[in-house]
C-alpha cells in the first residue's frame, strides 16, 4: 500500500553538503518526494518535535544539535514507506547500520546521524502535519 512518511535531513547533513547525495539515494530507493522545505528549527519547535524524548539524557544535546543549522524536511511516498525508509537509512547508531545505508555511509555518531525518519504510520501522520500543511503536499504524483 502506498504510504507517506517524513524524513528530516539534519544539520550535519546540511553542514557536510550531503543534501543532494542523500536525496539521490532516496530517489534511487524508489521514494517519490511529495513535499520538501528547508527551515531552521527554533528551540521551541525542535523541543516540541522531540517531546517523546524529553526524559532521555541526550534530550538537551539533541535540541541544541537540531537547531544549530538549517534542516530539510521531506515528505516521501512509496509502498510501505515508513518501513522502507527506516531500512534505507539504517540503524540509529551508524556503527550498527547495514552496509550502504544512509547512516552507514555518512553518519558520525548516534546523535550526528544525518537523517530522521518517522518510526510508525501514526507518527508519520503527526510529523508530516508538523512540517507541512495539506496544500504544501502533492496529491497525485504523475
Ligand atoms: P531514530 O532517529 O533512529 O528513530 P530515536 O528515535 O531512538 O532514533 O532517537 C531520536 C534521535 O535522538 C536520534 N535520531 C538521535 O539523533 C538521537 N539519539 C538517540 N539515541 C541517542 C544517544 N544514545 N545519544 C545521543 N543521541 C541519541
Amino acid at each position: 500500500m502506498v504510504e507517506r512518511t517524513l524524513a528530516i535531513l539534519k544539520p550535519d547533513c546540511v553542514r557536510k553538503n550531503l543534501i543532494g547525495k542523500v536525496i539521490d539515494q532516496l530517489l534511487n530507493a524508489g521514494f517519490q518526494v511529495t513535499g520538501m522545505k528547508m527551515l531552521k528549527l527554533s528551540k521551541a519547535s525542535a523541543g516540541q518535535f522531540y517531546l517523546v524524548h524529553k526524559e532521555r539524557p541526550f534530550y538537551s544535546d539533541l535540541i541544541a544539535f537540531m537547531t544549530e543549522n538549517r534542516v530539510v524536511a521531506l515528505a516521501l511516498e512509496k509502498d510501505n514507506a515508513v518501513k522502507a525508509l527506516r531500512k534505507t537509512i539504517g540503524a540509529t547508531d551508524p556503527a550498527e547500520a547495514e552496509e550502504n545505508t544512509v547512516r552507514k555511509l555518512y553518519a558520525d555518531s548516534k546523535q550526528h546521524n544525518i537523517i530522521h525518519a518517522s518510526d510508525s504510520p501514526e507518527n508519520a501522520k503527526i510529523e508530516l502535519d508538523f512540517f507541512f500543511s495539506d496544500r504544501e503536499l502533492i496529491d497525485n504524483i504523475s
